[in-house]
């Protein structure tokens, strides 16, 4: 039998979970290929000899006569409910219970995470008095026999319990339907009553007719071939998440590239109209202030003139209109591009305050000197370049954009940490093809 060194260390267990973690957690439906990648991994694993089939067949009783002893429980009923192991000869044995979709689905799961997950090797038994394969079992076979073809996991069919039937003749008739069934595989006929009679009566003749001996010289020769199985099996399943993972990152940097020039976009339209805008009413202040003879805004009313119209009074109330016309200009723009209520945490009790336009101009203004400042003067038309583009980016949508960004980069960063971790995972698996190359 093949020798196996000690169990891995703790360290090397956790690295590993970690390892496949980060993978399954970006390509979640990749969960049942990382366990078994996992399990693929580690060196010290024996070889795992699974039985699957229905319930009441033989199984169980089958890997006892293999084995030489009684490891597992045997009875005219349903008997196996759980998975049980037991290694014998460097070998793990693994009893599953039957499978029998009346009977609930629970065994079920046991079996196929039996058969999937953790063999090797799978003896698919099927008892022969029971006649030809139902449908199920024909189902399975030829999953486990597109499983093999592909990841070189190997399936021997057993059909048991060949004394149960009278006549050798009858044998043929079941064995030939079956075979026609399931083309694809041999059959190995067995008897575990005719095996332990042999034994126990020291009947060579009865000993060669269970199939037992035979069985075992086929199953000798399928566990020699497990380690090369097992590289070929890892490096198959790490391309495939491989190629999934990199098809991912490349969708999701494309995500983010694709959203970040939204983002340029928008920015780069909302400044061009934003001067476009800031440009037409510099000119139209310009014109507004830009009047000959003397400029009344700056006589102050006196008390007497509190009521009636002055020249001061009319030259401010000319101006604060170009004020307002001006800003509603600029505001237009503004809600053009989202930008309209301030942002949460600045908002006031009165409503019609609480605007960006209001926030960043005031409400009024009384002389020219102040109308060019804010539109014509640089500093002026910086600072409000620079305040309506604040208000821009707090605004809704570019905030929800700016969020949808971060979460797009984050998913990247977890592909590509998804990607080093399978990168670790396949070096693991190289380790492992030259062993597996080695004892092959
Ligand atoms: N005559 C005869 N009986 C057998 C043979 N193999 C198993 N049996 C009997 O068939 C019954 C079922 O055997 P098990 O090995 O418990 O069957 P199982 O497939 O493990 O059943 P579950 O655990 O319930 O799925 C028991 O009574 C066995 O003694 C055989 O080769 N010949
Ligand atoms: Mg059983």
């Amino acid at each position: 039998m093949m020798h196996f060194p000690d169990r891995p260390d703790q360290e090397q267990t956790r690295r590993l979970l970690q390892d496949s973690g980060a993978v399954v957690a970006v390509l979640p439906g990749r969960a049942h290929d990382l366990a078994r990648l996992g399990l693929l991994a580690d060196r010290t694993r024996p070889p795992v000899v699974t039985v699957i089939g229905k319930y009441n067949h033989g199984k169980s009783r089958l890997l006892n006569e293999l084995i030489g002893h009684t490891a597992f429980a045997v009875a005219d009923k349903r008997e196996t409910v759980e998975l049980s192991a037991h290694v014998h000869q460097g070998v793990q044995w693994l009893d599953a219970p039957g499978l029998d979709a009346d009977v609930g689905s629970v065994d079920d799961e046991h079996a196929l995470q039996a058969t999937w997950l953790e063999s090797d090797i799978r003896l698919f038994v099927h008892a022969v008095k029971e006649g030809e394969l139902d449908a199920s079992e024909r189902t399975l076979l030829e999953a486990l026999h597109c499983d093999g073809l592909r990841y070189g996991r190997q399936t021997l069919l057993v059909l048991t319990q060949i004394d149960q039937l009278s006549s050798d003749d009858q044998y043929r008739k079941v064995a030939d339907t079956i075979g026609s069934q399931a083309p694809a595989f041999g059959v190995h006929p067995v008897s575990s009553t005719r095996y332990r009679q042999g034994v126990e009566g020291g009947k060579t003749l009865l000993l060669e007719r269970s199939g037992i001996p035979a069985l075992q010289r086929v199953l000798q020769g399928a566990l020699e071939r497990v380690p090369s199985a097992r590289a070929h099996e890892a490096q198959l399943l790490l391309g495939d998440v491989r190629s999934e993972l990199t098809q991912l990152v490349d969708e999701r940097l494309a995500r983010v590239c694709d959203l970040r020039a939204q983002q340029t976009q928008q920015r780069q339209r909302f400044d061009f109209d934003l001067l476009a805008v800031l440009d037409k009413v510099a000119l139209d202040i310009r014109a507004l202030i830009d009047v000959p003879g003397p400029d009344h805004s700056l006589t102050p009313d006196s008390f007497a003139e509190q009521f009636k119209m002055t020249p001061g009074k009319r030259e401010r109330n000319r101006l604060q209109v170009g004020y307002s016309k001006a800003c509603i200009e600029i505001n237009a723009v503004l809600i053009k591009h989202g930008v309209s209520e301030l942002p949460q945490a600045q908002r006031t009790s009165v409503r019609s305050l609480d605007n960006v336009m209001v926030a960043v101009m005031g409400v009024y203004v009384k002389y020219r000197k102040d109308l060019n400042q804010i539109f014509c003067e640089e500093a002026g038309r910086a600072r409000m370049q620079c305040e309506f583009a604040r208000y821009f980016e707090l605004s809704p949508d570019r905030v929800e954009l700016a969020a949808e960004i971060s979460a797009a980069a984050g998913a990247v960063d977890a592909a590509q940490r998804a990607l080093v971790a399978l990168e670790t995972l396949e070096a693991r698996a190289s380790a492992l093809e030259m062993s597996g190359g080695s004892t092959a």
